[in-house]
């Protein structure tokens, strides 16, 4: 798709000139205002409020020095980050990410596309994402402790309850939200709701960990079932062996279907007779090992190095759940080949562009990211909620809310793409839907 609309492209030339260095936010950027050409054109109140230009332009983009100690009294010095994208719903919300790859570039193009996902859970969080290029991985506990205290000693002054709540992402799980938590109650004072993921005995909600994962496969199943299909006996390959990627293997075996390669940044791991998630959880959650050592329990299945090969496995559903641009247009293209009818994101932006083009164009399900893994940060939302009143729901009825969230995040997406003459497009439907909302109250509120 290119845009038409002779404002959009003016617009994007411009976002194009003040953001020369950030790729993956340009590619976001442009895919988003492609998608919302039908919207523009319907209100052109919101070109004349200056909504568009608004919305394109981060509030703000905070970048510190993160200096820490390791084990062996060297000193090392990490960039940290946090972009407060949009606060037109409510107040900043989105992950950190401590991973080496992580640039200015990786927390714009997420705010960005947070602010949308954010605005489909239906939940008041505006949005924003942050992170270090920190690798926790080989890292102790207390050289992990000591970087998370240095990261919240400058991070502390730009968040709160109220106004900006970060959580988990990749490499930041509930080890670290503790670190981070402990140390922004130490500076403050405060014993608030400012972080989400928290553990179950100081604040935390029950069903967080495992909301991503269980919220993607509870959006892909209402798609598949609005096209007569199930996960019931399909075959299904995920990426990654995270938080996300352990989740969504456990709803999508608990809903029939039978999982048969998962991976980490190194290789994966075919299991024909299904992956055993119990020693997957030993190996990543207890002992932060690699998935290669599957094999030392289960030498019957196959070990790969490299990422891309997983999708040349044949199967029913993918649920790409690692990283960005994980599915080329190769993979894409090998996924078609061999049978795959639905590919449903849990990682953020898993599949470029050209991609998802035609996945689409030959007649694969699509769940766009900022739809399918909104799950976690709705929970999130439901984990502030639950702050705020200071009681904690049980996991019944934390799992039947995010369940109708989900389910209603893909009904407003099916709908959003038919209004706007796109059925079935559910990744124009998303950027529609998400849109609206923050357009409407970003209008509202006044070039501000
Ligand atoms: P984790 O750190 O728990 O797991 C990440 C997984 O992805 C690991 O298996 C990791 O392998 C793999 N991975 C990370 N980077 C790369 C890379 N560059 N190439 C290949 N594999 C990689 O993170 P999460 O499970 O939390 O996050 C996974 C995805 O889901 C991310 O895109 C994140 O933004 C998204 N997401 C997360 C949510 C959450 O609540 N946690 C909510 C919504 C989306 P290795 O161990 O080798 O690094
Ligand atoms: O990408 C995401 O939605 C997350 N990493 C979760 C954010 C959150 O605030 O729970």
């Amino acid at each position: 798709m290119a845009l038409s609309n002779a404002y959009l492209i003016d617009l994007m030339a411009r976002v194009e000139a003040r953001n020369p260095n950030d790729k993956q936010f340009l590619i976001t950027v442009k895919s988003v205002l492609e998608s919302i050409e039908p919207v523009v054109e319907k209100h052109p109140e919101y070109v004349k409020a200056g909504v568009l230009e608004l919305f394109c332009e981060q509030e703000r983009v905070i970048k510190f020095r993160v200096p820490w100690i390791d084990d062996a009294g060297n000193v090392h010095v990490n960039r940290g980050y946090r972009v407060q994208g949009n606060s037109a719903i409510g107040p900043y919300k989105g992950g950190l990410r401590l991973h080496p790859s992580v640039t200015e570039d990786t927390v714009k193009f997420l705010a960005f596309e947070q602010t949308l996902k954010n605005s489909l859970t239906g939940l008041p969080i505006g949005g924003g994402k942050g992170g270090s290029d920190f690798d926790p991985k080989g890292k102790s506990d207390f050289e992990v402790m000591r970087f998370c205290q240095s990261f919240m000693t400058e991070l502390f002054k730009y968040i709160g309850a109220d106004t900006d709540v970060p959580a988990g992402d990749i490499g930041v799980g509930a080890r670290e939200i503790g670190y981070l938590y402990g140390q922004y109650k130490r500076i403050t004072g405060l014993y608030e709701g400012v972080l989400t993921g928290k553990g179950l005995s100081y604040g935390g909600s029950l069903v967080r960990t495992q909301a991503t994962g269980y919220g993607l496969c509870y959006f892909t199943e209402e798609m598949l079932n609005a096209a007569g299909k199930s996960f019931k006996d399909q075959t299904v390959v995920i990426s990654g062996s995270g938080n996300v990627a352990i989740y969504a293997n456990e709803k999508a075996t608990q809903l029939g279907a039978k999982v048969v390669a998962m991976s980490d940044s190194n290789g994966y791991v075919y299991d024909k007779n299904g992956i055993d998630l119990a020693c997957v959880k030993v190996i990543k959650e207890v002992r932060r090992g690699r998935i290669k050592e599957y094999l030392d329990v289960h030498p019957e299945a196959e070990y790969h190095e490299g990422c891309a090969g997983i999708w040349t496995i044949p199967c029913d559903i993918a649920l790409p759940c690692a990283t960005q641009n994980e599915i080329s247009l190769d993979s894409c293209k090998a996924l078609v080949a061999n049978g795959c009818y639905c590919v449903s994101e849990g990682a953020n932006m898993p599949t470029v562009i050209e991609g998802i083009e035609y996945l689409q164009k030959n007649g694969v399900l699509f769940g766009p990211a900022k739809a399918a893994n909104a799950g976690g940060v709705a929970t999130s939302a439901l984990e502030m909620s639950q702050n705020s009143e200071r009681l904690s729901w049980t996991a019944e009825e934390v799992d039947a809310k995010l369940k109708g969230i989900m389910v209603n995040i893909y009904h407003n997406v099916a709908n959003a793409a038919k209004e706007y003459g796109m059925e079935g497009n559910f990744e124009a439907g998303a950027n529609i839907a998400g849109f609206l909302k923050v357009a409407n109250a970003m209008y509202a509120q006044g070039v501000c």
